[in-house]
């Protein structure tokens, strides 16, 4: 099967799709929503790897265009989330019930689909594609594993933030540690993945969530989601793991960190009940910093539990979740602070940059 060759195709002067001889088991699709996440900044910044010249994005909703030889789960015309995380359905991972790190994922940032290239060009040279998808850009292109059909329902501008922030956060509390009615969770990073997680924890039934988060225009909006207090670590004279455990009577169950800072994943460690609390990792340190920390923290019992896009299988379990919109499980509205263009993406790293707002969704 070809990539599609319509006329129509608003190809930007520079970009351009490869031909079809590569073009196996892969998906050619029209992004129509892509979300502007910090993982984008950590790879521009160079604290993720990622091979350049490249096409970031990896927060997206579209419409499949046309379809890879073999290709069997999507067809023209469906309503689609590439997946920045794929789930291959066969690897090691993949196959166990409780693994969803899927061998196939980019993890090094190699830059190119499983058959080895990358399908855009400029000016005759390779561009590469960003954690198995690229979707700032009209048009890319994937591998079968690396998209999932979803409801034709769903509005694109909304559900785009399924494709990583929400699904990572949300995946966290629900999936990850699994927070049980009435718990006590304390959420530092309160950023489109922090409130996600709240969201999580509150679907999940806790009865306290603590937002953290030295920006305090965050504490509203994480209210809103359904944190019952805020704390401002600058504002606090003691280690935050002490304010917590006076503050909870020490009946912190769960901790989550989604700022990806090596100091603030210690401190969340440090802040859960020292012997059945747990802490979660969401975010990631730049790929240079390393860890040290005093394994009395976990030798009295805490769990330490790593997690990538939320625990979800990603090809079967986002579906799902956009089905759990649909049915107003829960709210992603809160999560959209501005809607801009795709020609504005650079106002909307800039809003990034400022911490003005949540997420900013570029719509085509
Ligand atoms: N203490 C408390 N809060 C802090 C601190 C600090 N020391 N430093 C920053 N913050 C707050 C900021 O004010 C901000 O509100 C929040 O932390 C972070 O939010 P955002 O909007 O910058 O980031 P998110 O929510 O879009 O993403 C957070 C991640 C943890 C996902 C991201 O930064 C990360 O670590 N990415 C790498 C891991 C990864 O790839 N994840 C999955 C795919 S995205
Ligand atoms: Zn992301």
């Amino acid at each position: 099967m070809l990539l599609s060759t319509r006329q129509s195709r608003p190809q930007s002067e520079n970009f351009s799709l490869l031909n079809q001889e590569r073009s196996n088991m892969s998906t050619s699709g029209k992004i129509l929503a892509t979300g502007i996440c910090r993982t984008d900044d950590h790879a521009i910044k160079g604290d993720l790897a990622a091979k350049f010249p490249v096409i970031l994005g990896h927060e997206a909703a579209g419409i499949v265009e046309s379809i890879g030889e073999g290709v069997t789960t999507v067809k023209p015309g469906d309503k689609v989330i590439p997946l920045c995380l794929p789930q291959c359905g066969q690897c090691s991972s993949c196959i166990n019930p409780n693994g969803n790190f899927c061998e196939k994922a980019d993890i090094t940032g190699k830059g190119v689909l499983s058959d080895g290239t990358s399908r855009f060009t400029c000016r005759g040279k390779p561009v590469y594609q960003f954690s198995s998808t690229s979707t700032f850009t009209e048009f890319t292109v994937v591998d079968e594993i690396a998209i999932t059909k979803i409801d034709a329902d769903a509005p694109l501008e909304k559900v785009c933030l399924i494709g990583c922030g929400f699904s990572t956060g949300y995946g966290a509390a629900m999936k990850t540690a699994k927070v049980t009615p009435g718990s006590t969770c304390v959420v530092f990073g309160l950023g489109g993945v922090g409130l996600s997680v709240i969201m999580g924890c509150k679907v999940a039934g806790a009865s306290r969530i603590i937002g953290i988060d030295i920006n305090k225009d965050k504490f509203e909006k994480a209210k809103a989601v359904g944190a019952t207090e805020c704390i401002n670590p600058k504002d606090l004279t003691k280690p935050i793991s002490e304010v917590l455990k006076e503050m909870t009577d020490n009946s912190v169950g769960y901790t989550f960190e989604a700022i990806g800072r090596p100091e603030t994943l210690i401190d969340a460690l440090a802040s859960c009940h020292m012997s059945y609390g747990t802490s979660v990792i969401v975010g990631l340190p730049p790929s240079s910093k390393m860890l040290t920390y005093d394994p009395m923290l976990l030798f009295t019992g805490r769990t330490w539990k790593g997690c990538t896009f939320g625990g979800w299988k990603s090809k079967d379990d986002l579906p799902i979740l956009v089905s759990d919109y649909l049915a107003k499980k829960f709210d992603l509205d809160q999560l959209i602070t501005h809607v801009l263009p795709f020609t504005k993406i650079k106002e909307g790293f800039d809003l990034l940059y400022k911490g003005e707002g949540i997420r900013t969704v570029l719509v085509m």
